[in-house]
Parts: C-alpha cells; structure tokens; sequence
C-alpha cells in the first residue's frame, strides 16, 4: 500500500441484484464515516471496466470489499489485477444457496489472496476493511473499540 492511500473503501458487486446485501457493508462504513464509493463491476459482463477498476484502485483506495454470486470471479479477478487487500463476499441470489458462489471466491490458488466473508456476509466485510484501515488510523481503531465494547454489553446474560 502506498503511504499516501486514501483510507477510502470500494464496495463493487456483479450485478444491482447484489445491492441489497452489499448495502450492509455501505450502512457499516458510513457509521464508521470512513469514505467509500459503490460500483457495479462484473467480472463477466463488463470485464474491460473490472479490468481498468482493478488497475487502478491503488490510487484511490485501500481496500476492496467485492460482492458477487453464482460463478463469482470478481473478487478473484480484482486480487490478480491489484496489490490492495480485496474482501470477497459470497452471494446467494435468486437462483442459488451461494454455495458456489462461496467456493468460487474462497479456492484462489497460492500467490493471489481474497479473505473471503460468510454467505451475504457483507457487514462482516465492512468491519474487516475498517479494522485494515485501523491499523494506520487511530480515530478509527478507537471508533472499533468502542464499537466491540457496545456490541459486547449489549448480549443479554439469558434468552428471555
Ligand atoms: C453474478 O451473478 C452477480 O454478482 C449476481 O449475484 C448473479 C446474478 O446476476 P443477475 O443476473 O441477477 O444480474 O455475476
């Protein structure tokens, strides 16, 4: 990562359909006011646009959080095109359980990484890219603690 990256996320998906999960992963940077931008990229339908996306987001981001279901290459395909950390979020849709979706985004070969979420595990993906983007930001880092310790309180000791 270059020391000048701005700690701004970029939440892509394969189609608008994969909005409503990736929204989670928008809703949890936007409470932790960290910048991000939402594009729809697809790794089949409009490779040129992943292609020059993933070749440049170095210069605009420092972390990608992608989203996609069925036969999910984009977070792969963006990992082998960039240096940046890329969190791929399998997604189930209409059609499939994510299934598949999971596999194809978690079995990257050695060399070419993609920390991969749960199924529509999108939150979760907004919260790794905010503990990345903590390592160099202490605002941040400290919005996290405050963040687990309220999450941590608010688990009621019995079911009812
Ligand atoms: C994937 O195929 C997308 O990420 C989406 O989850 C799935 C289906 O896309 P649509 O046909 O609903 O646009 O590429």
């Amino acid at each position: 990562m270059k020391a000048n990256s701005p700690n701004k996320v970029a939440i892509i998906m394969g189609s608008k359909n994969d909005y409503p999960v990736m929204k989670q992963c928008e809703q949890i940077l936007k409470r932790f006011k960290i910048k991000n931008n939402i594009l729809i990229v697809s790794a089949h339908r409009t490779p040129e646009r992943l292609f020059k996306f993933a070749k440049n987001a170095h210069k605009n981001y420092s972390v990608i959080c992608a989203g996609a279901g069925r036969a999910a290459h984009l977070a792969g395909m963006c990992a082998s095109l960039t240096k940046i950390p890329v969190i791929g979020v399998p997604i189930k849709d209409k059609k499939t359980d994510g299934i598949s979706a999971l596999f194809s985004v978690a079995e990257m070969p050695n060399g070419i990484p993609v920390a991969t979420t749960a199924i529509n595990g999108a939150l979760n993906a907004g919260l790794l890219a905010i503990s990345i983007i903590a390592l160099q930001d202490k605002k941040v880092r400290l919005k996290l603690e405050r963040y687990r310790v309220k999450q941590t309180k608010s688990v009621k000791k019995r079911p009812r």
